[in-house]
């Protein structure tokens, strides 16, 4: 399977774009219990997904389901769970919950996938909606204390920062790995690392991307710093800098990190697998470096200089149920 593509790669942004509402108007009403979340630790896009369901406590909610970080050409398969099978939804492969909704479903079969358990079929994999109708349709099983990651009065803002930070970071990053071209990659190497300029110099005078409380924005930008060093610094040839070496945007990563909600829902061995293995067309042996050492992420960031309060009137998540904890730093 070859995910490189001839020249610049551009990826498929249609989605199954059902909608999980209050009103229910796609057919998917609001309702604790009725769906699973289908996510991968290893994706980033996936990763999205698992904070925010944490920072709002949407735990009793809406389960969640953990594929391995590797795959086949057929995709996630729930290989870390007893039997092969997630526990919920009974099924071995997630493209048994895309068939069980769409026959012929033609193209990737993707995380984050939500399921309806009793029906067994895929709902939505429509991520970047997935996480503002977390924020915005499922108030009310929202934890007391949830933070409000999707404030009214910031939308367009966060949608505009979102917009050049999916561009040029969170895909740009796929954009050099995946090019077909010397030209294609090195275009989104600029792009890349000019954009990380522009972050660091806001990041230099306030905390957090829209001020001194976290948001959406920092969730998407922070699944891909996550993954920088250990992942598309090597793999994807993003290697002007590692994130080590950019001071502002190390501290700023190093501070959610340490955040509860960020952190503790990264697992650094289940990211270099998925990558080093699963892409083979650009990492032929599937070897899986050893390093970075990722103790670093661990070490003081002093961001809490620059004033701010994370959660804004909220509060911090408690740690996570044990069923969902990721290994501890080695
Ligand atoms: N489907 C979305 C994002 C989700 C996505 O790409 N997920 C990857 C993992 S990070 C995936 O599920 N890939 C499945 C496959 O390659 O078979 C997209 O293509 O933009």
């Amino acid at each position: 399977m070859s995910y490189v593509q001839p020249g610049e790669f551009t990826r498929d942004t249609a989605y199954i774009e059902d909608r999980i509402t209050r009103d229910g108007r796609d057919g998917w009403p609001v309702e604790a219990g009725r769906y699973r979340l289908v996510a991968a630790r290893a994706c980033p896009w996936a990763n999205r997904t698992v904070i925010v369901r944490r920072l709002l406590g949407l735990e009793d909610a809406i389960s969640l389901g953990l594929p391995g970080p590797t795959h086949d050409e057929r995709s996630w398969t729930f290989d870390l769970d007893p039997d092969g099978r997630d526990p919920v939804l009974g099924i071995e492969r997630l493209q048994e919950a895309y068939f069980a909704r769409f026959p012929d479903y033609p193209k990737g079969i993707t995380v984050p996938a939500i399921v309806e358990v009793a029906s067994g079929m895929v709902v939505t994999n429509d991520y970047p909606q997935i996480t503002l109708d977390f924020s915005t349709e499922w108030t009310e099983f929202h934890r007391p204390g949830a933070p409000e990651l999707y404030p009214e009065r910031l939308r367009d803002e966060i949608d505009a920062l979102n917009a050049e930070i999916f561009r040029d970071v969170n895909n740009g990053v796929y954009r050099a790995g995946f090019a077909g071209s010397q030209k294609a990659y090195e275009r989104a190497y600029d792009a890349l690392f000019e954009r990380l300029d522009v972050l660091s110099e806001r990041l230099s005078r306030q905390r957090y991307l829209m001020g001194g409380t976290i948001t959406e924005a920092d969730v998407r930008l922070f699944t891909t710093l996550a993954r920088f060093d250990a992942v598309y610094h090597g793999h994807f040839k993003c290697n002007r800098q590692k994130l080590a070496e950019m001071p502002v945007l190390w501290a700023y990563a190093r501070d959610l990190f340490q955040t509860p909600g960020f952190g503790d829902t990264i697992d650094f061995a289940q990211i270099k697998a998925h990558y080093y293995v699963v892409h083979r067309d650009i990492n032929p042996t599937g070897i899986i470096p050893k390093g970075p050492d990722a103790r670093g992420w661990l070490t003081p960031h002093h961001r809490e200089e620059l004033g701010g309060r994370p959660f804004g009137d909220g509060t911090a998540p408690a740690d996570p149920p044990a069923s969902e904890r990721v290994p501890a730093l080695a």
